[in-house]
Parts: C-alpha cells; sequence; structure tokens
C-alpha cells in the first residue's frame, strides 16, 4: 500500500510538472503573439508620422492662437502713456577700480502699465552699469539702483555724457546724467584678506592691483582703503614719488591713505605689517 501510495504519489507530482511546464510554455506562446503587436504600432507609428503630422498642425493652430491673443494683450498697454525718470543729482563721480549706486526713480504717467527694461548709454570703455532690479512690470512709481563700475585702467575724463533709459517697447523715458572719472584708483584691501606666507605670497591682497597689474597714467592719484577687520599699512621704498604710509591703515574703512604718482615706471608695493601681502601699480 505504501509503495502504490507513493507511485501514485510520483506519478502525481510527474503530471503536475509537465502540466506545469506546458502552463509555462504556454505562456511564453502567448506572449510571442503580444510581442509583434506592440511591434506593430510601433511601425504603424513611423508610418504614423503622417498621423502624428495631424497632431502637429493642431498644435500649431493652437499655439498661434495663444501667441496672437498675448501680444494683443501686451499690445493696448505699450502705445498709451509714457514714463519718466530723475535722479536726486544729475551728477556724480567715480574713481577708477570704483563702484557707485545710483538710484533711478521711475515714474509712470497717462496710464501706462507695461514691462520696462533699463539701460545704461553714453557709457565709456571700461565702465559698466548694472540695474537692481533690471526691469520689469511698472504700474506705479517706484526705483532702480544702477551701479557704475569702472576698471583699473578706465581713462579719466571730466563731464561724460550719459544716459539712462527705460524702454517698453515704443515707449521709452530717460534722464541725463552727467559723470565725472576721477584720476584716482581706488586700491581696497578685501575683508578676511589672507596674509600669505613667505613659501606663499598673496599676490591678490590689494585686490584689482594685485599682480597681473592695472595700469594708469603718471598723475594719477592712488587712495589705498582698508575693509578688512584687522589694521594693515601701505609699505613704499618711495620710488614713483609714493611715499610709504606714516601709519596703519586702519580696518574696517576707518582712514584712507592717498598718494600721487609723479612718474610712470613700475610701483611694487606691500604690507608693512605682512610683508607677504604684495601688490603691484604700472605708471605709464
Ligand atoms: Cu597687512
Amino acid at each position: 500500500m505504501l509503495r502504490r501510495n507513493c507511485f501514485l504519489t510520483v506519478v502525481f507530482a510527474a503530471a503536475s510538472l509537465m502540466t506545469g511546464c506546458l502552463s509555462t510554455f504556454g505562456g511564453p506562446a502567448s506572449g510571442p503573439d503580444p510581442g509583434p503587436t506592440p511591434v506593430d504600432p510601433g511601425m504603424q507609428s513611423a508610418n504614423g508620422d503622417r498621423g502624428g503630422g495631424n497632431p502637429d498642425p493642431g498644435g500649431s493652430p493652437a499655439p498661434d492662437l495663444g501667441l496672437a491673443p498675448s501680444p494683443d494683450l501686451a499690445g493696448p498697454p505699450s502705445p498709451t502713456g509714457s514714463i519718466s525718470l530723475s535722479l536726486a543729482s544729475s551728477s556724480g563721480s567715480i574713481r577708477l577700480n570704483d563702484s557707485l549706486d545710483v538710484t533711478v526713480n521711475v515714474t509712470p504717467a497717462g496710464g501706462f502699465d507695461g514691462v520696462a527694461v533699463y539701460s545704461l548709454e553714453g557709457a565709456p570703455t571700461g565702465v559698466t552699469a548694472t540695474f537692481n532690479p533690471p526691469g520689469g512690470m511698472i504700474a506705479n512709481a517706484t526705483t532702480t539702483v544702477m551701479t557704475l563700475k569702472t576698471v583699473g585702467d578706465v581713462t579719466p575724463a571730466a563731464a561724460q555724457a550719459l544716459t539712462i533709459k527705460a524702454v517698453s517697447g515704443a515707449i521709452s523715458g530717460s534722464t541725463p546724467l552727467t559723470l565725472d572719472i576721477l584720476a584716482e584708483l581706488l586700491v581696497s584691501i578685501p575683508k578676511g584678506v589672507n596674509i600669505g606666507t613667505s613659501a606663499a605670497p598673496n599676490l591678490t591682497a590689494f585686490g584689482a592691483q594685485s599682480i597681473p597689474t592695472i595700469f594708469v597714467a603718471p598723475g594719477t592719484k592712488v587712495t589705498f582703503i582698508n575693509t578688512d577687520s584687522i589694521n594693515h599699512e601701505i609699505h613704499s621704498d618711495g620710488t614713483l614719488g609714493i611715499a610709504h604710509e606714516g601709519g596703519p591703515l586702519m580696518a574696517n574703512g576707518a582712514n584712507s591713505y592717498t598718494q600721487t604718482f609723479k612718474a610712470t615706471g613700475t610701483f611694487n608695493f606691500r604690507c608693512h605689517i605682512h610683508p607677504n601681502m604684495k601688490g603691484q601699480i604700472v605708471v605709464k
């Protein structure tokens, strides 16, 4: 009995396996069938590019319709009203390697309600302007701050006629700014400056007036300031007419030190307290 039961069990198990194999086999067999089917749609999609072309044309009209109303909506405010700009002072001055913030008052009038972009015209080479904000929706009186920056070798010039503009399509407003570019170079020690070591002197200890050098003309003033939190001191060997600073260049911009280059040449300088803070100015 036991043997028979065992035999039956074995037969049963074998039958189960066979059935399992068959059902498993049947699965893949039915799988390949759907396989080709997905491929067919893929092939059709290649053919269906034409069909896809239909959606595209359909899409094209939609964006067109979408775009068309926008200009129409933006259009009406543009032809109406005006923008006026004004400054607290229409003149200013800036040193070489310096920056100057100018607040510009922006006032819409005549129902103007649109987006304007600010710009500066007439800036000499080496003078750049950035606006914060650079532009935007103007529905009420607002301001933007124009930051002028000069590089070290801008040619000094008095009474440069600049124009600050706000432009919105066909509408623009402007205000003049007369800028004196002084023959005075600003040398600023940055906050947290690395004082360097003899093995690795800091050649950028004086900002832009480091190596590589900047160039200024004879007769140019140089004003040193110290924005660091510790004192420094400008060391000069007296060449080019620049004297050694008589005391410290105080922390946090508490004082300044101004000298005038009297001759052309290469002027190497350093910090008297920290001799591995090095700088160089070429006067030519
Ligand atoms: Cu120093």
